[in-house]
């Protein structure tokens, strides 16, 4: 690919309203789209979560444990059927607002081994991004060649995805100001983290609590545990609160945005 494609995390404590049943967070998900669309960025890549959407459902039917009995199938269609339905809320709005969304369905490519992505075939992403598209994929249950089934989530696959395609920047949008030294939404002294090292991320694992609304996939600790991966590879990832109007803008433009800037140190 010639020009490096920047990767947009959506986390789905952002579009939807995490704590009500298949709620997305209609205002959220119009304003990112007009931001999107305001910082006219050339090659783009975006991800979302499930929030409100994929975990409840994984979480009701055990979609993480791996396939138990056939009484999960139904479970895991619900699961990805919730899925589309949101990634369609956010393709609708790129697209209302003139942006050339492709909807990049995990589940009908990618086969997982443990949970983990082993391959992952990039010739359409390629193709797309270089013409200007952008692709919208998002967390998943996918088919594993071990458990039967995982849920993968989207911070995996734009980790993955942004080492593959050679990303300049993984931004990832959530709905606190970036990683502070504990959890911020039960502890007022907590600080926030402006600058961090890789050594500084394996130091955190420990010590960050993970979200009190369901998530599968193991919430911010879950997410620091996958940002390794591009950080390792010299990708700087910045994580910035989403849900700040203008933030996702300034972060996509290269402007100075409050959050949290993680770089291989
Ligand atoms: O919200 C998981 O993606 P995440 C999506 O990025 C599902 O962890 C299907 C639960």
């Amino acid at each position: 690919m010639k020009s490096k494609p920047i990767m947009l995390k959506l986390g789905g404590s952002v579009i939807t309203v995490k704590d009500k049943f298949l709620t997305p967070n209609t205002e959220a998900i119009n304003r990112l789209a007009e931001e999107v669309a305001d910082s006219e960025v050339s090659h783009l890549v975006i991800v979302h979560g499930g929030g409100s959407y994929g975990h409840p459902i994984a979480a009701r039917y055990k979609i993480t444990e791996g396939f138990k009995g056939k009484h999960q199938l139904i479970g895991f269609s619900e699961t990805h059927n919730a899925m589309m339905s949101l990634n369609k809320l956010i393709v609708e709005a790129l697209i209302g607002k003139g942006l050339p969304a492709l909807s990049i369905s995990p589940s009908s490519s990618i086969i997982t081994r443990h949970g983990r992505i082993h391959d992952i075939p990039l010739d359409i992403l390629t193709h797309a991004v270089s013409m200007g598209f952008i692709p919208v994929s998002y967390g998943d249950p996918v088919l594993d060649h071990e458990k039967g089934f995982a849920i993968l989530s989207g911070d995996q696959l734009i980790s993955i995805l942004a080492v593959k395609l050679g990303a300049e920047k993984v931004i990832v949008g959530v709905d606190v100001d970036g990683l502070y030294t504990s959890d911020p939404k039960t502890n007022p002294s907590a600080q926030l983290i402006e600058h961090a090292t890789l050594g500084d991320l394996r130091e955190l694992v420990g010590e960050v609590s993970g979200s009190k609304t369901v998530d599968v996939t193991g919430g911010m600790m879950g997410k620091i545990f996958e940002l390794t991966l591009p950080v390792m590879n010299g990708i700087e990832v910045l994580i910035v609160n989403a849900l700040k109007p203008d933030n996702i803008r300034r972060a996509l433009s290269g402007e100075n945005v409050r959050g949290t800037r993680i770089i291989k140190g």
